[in-house]
């Protein structure tokens, strides 16, 4: 810094203040006989002592000590207002205030409009504060011209030893001027500069007032110029009183398979509520709006369910699991397929696995093949190719094709239509292996069976005391040898007629 532009700036300053304190101040005595020290930081002597921190609001301390030449004022009038008070928040996070400091001619930010503003200047001189808005520069380009110069005098002269200690913040109920009252008080150091204009941050939550303003303060407590009024949105309702919903228990924890049961929460809490289950792909429904929603479950496993309940005063939610227990089902194989198999079928134990005697019904409808099939293993996994005993067969109605174990080998017994179509034929025929790969030739039984009945039918198939013996109707038919390969009786009939 140029000594010569000091000098020029400090004579500037006294002349300056010599005028502005004739008609406002007390003559600036003492204020003669200071000079920039040599060197760097140039802190010009202050020759003046800062009034006594009395820190008492409105009360102006009286000034004891013979060095007090001059007595401290507040940021006061347009320029020294503070207009950018804003905030961010809401009422439910609490509010956040932010302002600029405002006192004009403290180039250096001290809170003191003082001697020591010179520097600055004297440091920035003929630079230019264009467009600087509120940079270092910018703030101390005071007569606002856009440049560091000889008028930026002015504005400290006028506003020389104005003070400000810190902010009070200020709320009201209605904004009217005169009913703010202090809800904060801000010292000046809770500020930072940051490079640029000295900024407060003060964070709040407002209690009976929606209307915001910050006023500047000297070390006496005496207020200065009220910034622009803030207004908050309205505060929102107090929410109701009441206890919000708490789930206490879910049940059932689940069930078994393809069964309906209804879920039932336990909960506390003021009704009505409202309730969202889901059951997270239990059964059926999935979801629900029901308090006690029944529910089909579906496969077994186990599954998170989810529910939430809702009232005016709160939600609760909570996971609950599911555990869909296996049913025991039956076992099911097909054994031949596809086409018309499987009318008029017995089934009987054959050396160990099942096997099944029946009727496969042909294209057109009217004719059968009889046919045989045994399992490759006891509990009827795998089954092996049918065997055709008799093709193209016109079965008698209502009849059956039945199927025994006669001498060690599987056996069976039909009824079919004769040509003659009132007559029905009783055909019995026995496999020649253990197993029923191979069979013997048809045994005619009774040529004409339903002489009782027009469709006896065919039950009870049995080695039966060494002999097969089976009924058709009420006819109790028995070999008169043990494999059935000679000719047969009609024992009884087992009826009155
Ligand atoms: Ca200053
Ligand atoms: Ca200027």
């Amino acid at each position: 810094m140029d000594a010569d532009i000091f000098t020029q700036l400090k004579d500037e300053l006294a002349r300056q203040l010599d005028t502005h304190s004739q008609s406002k101040r007390d003559p600036a005595e003492g204020w003669v006989n200071f000079s920039p020290a040599k060197g760097a930081g140039l802190k010009p002597s202050v020759l003046v002592e800062e009034p006594a921190r009395a820190g008492m609001e409105g009360q102006r301390p009286s000034p004891t000590s013979s060095a007090l030449r001059l007595v401290s004022a507040p940021p006061t009038g347009k320029k020294n207002k503070v207009s950018d008070l804003s905030y961010t928040g809401t009422w439910e996070t609490g509010f956040t205030l932010t302002w600029s400091y405002v006192n004009v001619g403290d180039y250096n930010q001290d809170g003191t409009v003082s001697i020591a503003d010179i520097t600055p200047l004297a440091e920035n001189f003929q630079e230019t504060a264009e467009g600087e808005g509120d940079s270092w520069r910018g703030w101390i380009d005071g007569d606002g011209n856009g440049v560091i110069n000889i008028g930026d005098i002015t504005p400290l002269a006028q506003n020389f030893f104005v003070q400000c200690e810190g902010y009070l913040v200020q709320g009201s109920a209605t904004g009217d001027a005169n009913s703010f009252i202090t809800t904060a008080n801000i010292p000046f150091s809770d500020s930072s500069a940051d490079g640029g204009r000295r900024r407060f941050i003060h964070s709040l939550t407002p209690t009976g007032y929606r209307y915001l303003r910050v006023m500047p303060i000297d070390p006496a407590g005496l207020p200065g110029e009220a910034s622009n009024v803030l207004e908050l949105p309205e505060q929102p309702p107090p929410p109701p009183e009441g206890d919000p919903p708490e789930i206490v228990s879910i049940s059932p924890d689940g069930g078994d398979e393809g069964t309906q049961v209804v879920f039932v929460v336990e909960l506390t809490g003021d009704a009505p509520f409202t309730f969202l289950w889901d059951f997270g792909g239990a059964g059926e429904p999935n979801t629900s709006n029901y308090a006690s929603p029944p529910v089909t479950l579906g496969a077994p496993g186990t599954y998170t369910g989810h529910l939430t309940v809702t009232n005016d005063y709160g939600t609760d939610e909570t996971d609950f699991p599911i555990t869909v227990n296996p049913v025991p089902k039956w076992h099911v194989t097909v054994v031949e397929g596809p086409g018309y198999v499987g009318e008029y079928c017995t089934l009987a134990e054959v050396n160990g696995a099942p096997a099944i005697a029946y009727g496969e019904r042909l294209p057109g409808g009217a004719l059968f093949n009889i046919k045989y099939v045994r399992a490759r293993d006891s509990s009827g996994e795998q089954w092996n190719t049918p065997v055709v005993l008799e093709r193209d067969v016109k079965v008698a109605q209502l009849s059956s094709v039945v199927i025994s174990v006669v001498k060690g080998n599987p056996a069976v017994v039909y009824s079919r239509q004769t040509d003659d179509p009132f007559k029905k034929r009783l055909v019995f025929m026995r496999a020649l292996d253990a197993l029923g790969t191979s069979w013997g030739e048809q045994i005619v039984v009774e040529e004409d069976y339903a002489d009782l009945v027009p469709d006896p039918s065919l039950h009870g198939f049995l080695f039966l005391n060494g002999l097969p013996t089976f009924i058709a109707g009420l006819k109790y038919y028995r070999a008169i040898d043990e494999d059935g390969s000679q000719r047969w009786e009609v024992c009884q009939r087992c009826s009155n007629r």
